[in-house]
């Protein structure tokens, strides 16, 4: 095997830190969890990506989520070129913001009104604030290792002791923000119970992943989410699915499809936008009313509902509404998962392999995982190695144990037999 070439990426690698804090301008990009020089990449096309020094890899990364179709995906491309010749943004209303609204309200029956925003953050921020103002409650609850965007009450993580009040994560955040969160444990419904029991006039909502991707993939034990959505509404709070990841991701309908529990308010983003920025809140009529104009709840952005974005976004869900989609997903993810249980049981490794849908994490770890404690005992360290082999040989994971992986609809039968070849040869290359 021949050394990569790295130097282009070094040499941006010492520029861009010159420029931007971090060197990036989103954290994980710095490979902080795996160690070495972020790479730089150049281009994208189909399942490859390639750097600035020439590489090629099978991309299981899909910029976290949004590259179900894979990279340059005509329909995509030829959908946002033709939106371009036309402008780039007006800031005021157009007919693709109102397609793709009526998509989504097709898709997802849960959700009756959407807004259109710019990203995931600004999704889950903004229906945190409706359920404030629908309930006039100021309390909320997440689940200890699920991540919903960096608004600041969301950057909290849990004290001592099962159910606590949150303590921030980030500095920046006054405690006083942080002390309206109360963390549970994912998988928990007991301590959703319990915090509902003790503080439940006072709580507007519950967020949480159905299908949490930031420990690591944990799905939901068998009937966690639908206790959840019995205890919320035994007690006037709000369910919030934040499904940026999982919508139209493990089904055309979401996790909530999936496992046909129906949230109060739905968070899109990532495939929704098709590769551009582009992010969603949505739910009952009797909630979204409250959204300004028609109610007092404000909310609001310059590019909201941008002509390229919608359009990108517009020609995604038609691919995905076609038939056998999520069929062809899960079967080349259900290849590569067990590709890699073999090559892991060959070389002796403890892992766990959590998979739905297209979405995957190899925890080396003993199972089971459940939650954010059990996700924790990750050899953090392990996994960096593996994840440097693995890019030796030319497959981008994510550059941390803690996130998940994606297959695509550009994932073929080569990519997949190429992936297991090399996880096997970097399961031995990295075992020390
Ligand atoms: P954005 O603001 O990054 O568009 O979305 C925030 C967000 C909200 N909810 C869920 C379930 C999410 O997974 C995310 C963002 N996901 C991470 C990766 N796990 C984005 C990668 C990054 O931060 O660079």
């Amino acid at each position: 095997m021949s050394p990569r070439r790295t130097d282009a990426s070094a040499s941006l690698w010492e520029d861009a830190q010159k420029v931007i804090p971090g060197g990036v301008n989103s954290p994980v990009r710095a490979f902080g969890a795996v160690g070495g020089t972020p790479v730089f990449f150049d281009r994208g096309d189909g399942s490859k990506l390639y750097d600035v020094d020439g590489n090629a890899y099978i991309d299981f990364v899909g910029s976290w989520g949004p590259l179900v179709l894979g990279h340059c995906s005509p329909p995509v491309t030829e959908a946002v070129s033709a939106a371009l010749a036309k402008g780039t943004s007006f800031g005021a209303s157009t007919a693709a913001e109102v397609e793709l609204a009526r998509l989504i309200v097709d898709a997802v029956p849960s959700i009756e009104r959407v807004r259109l925003v710019n990203s995931g953050t600004e999704a889950t921020m903004s229906a945190i604030r409706v359920a404030r103002g629908f309930t006039g409650r100021g309390k909320i609850i997440k689940a200890t290792g699920c991540y919903h965007g960096h608004a600041d009450h969301l950057l909290v993580e849990a004290g001592s002791g099962a159910t606590t009040f949150g303590v921030p994560t980030s500095s920046g955040v006054p405690e006083e923000f942080a002390g309206q969160t109360l963390l549970v444990p994912y998988n928990d419904a007991d301590a959703v119970a319990d915090a509902l029991n003790r503080h439940g006039d006072d709580i507007a909502c519950m967020i949480l992943e159905p299908i949490a991707g930031n420990m690591g993939l944990i799905p939901p034990n068998d009937g966690y989410l639908s206790d959840l959505r019995d205890l919320t509404e035994k007690h006037g709070a709000l369910l919030i699915f934040d499904e940026v990841m999982t919508g139209f991701r493990v089904a055309y309908g979401g996790a909530q499809e999936r496992y046909g529990v129906t949230p109060d308010v739905t968070c899109l983003g990532k495939i929704v936008g098709g590769g551009l920025p582009v992010g969603a809140y949505g739910g009952r009529k009797d909630i979204m009313a409250c959204v300004a104009p028609e109610g007092p709840v404000y909310q609001a952005g310059t590019l909201s509902g941008n002509p390229l974005a919608t359009a990108a976004g517009i020609a995604m869900l038609r691919e995905l509404a076609r038939d056998a989609v999520y069929e062809r997903l899960d079967q080349a993810a259900a290849e590569i998962a067990e590709g890699f249980a073999q090559a892991a049981d060959a070389a002796g490794e403890s892992v766990h392999i959590a998979r739905v849908g297209s979405m995957v994490c190899m925890f080396f770890a003993r199972g089971p995982i459940t939650n954010y404690a059990d996700a924790t005992t990750s050899d953090t360290a392990r996994y960096g190695r593996y994840f440097h082999a693995l890019l030796d040989r030319g497959v981008y994971m994510p550059p941390s144990q803690y996130e998940v992986f994606f297959i695509s609809l550009a994932h073929g039968p080569s990519d997949v037999a190429d992936t297991i070849e090399a996880m096997r040869e970097a399961l031995t290359a990295s075992a020390t």
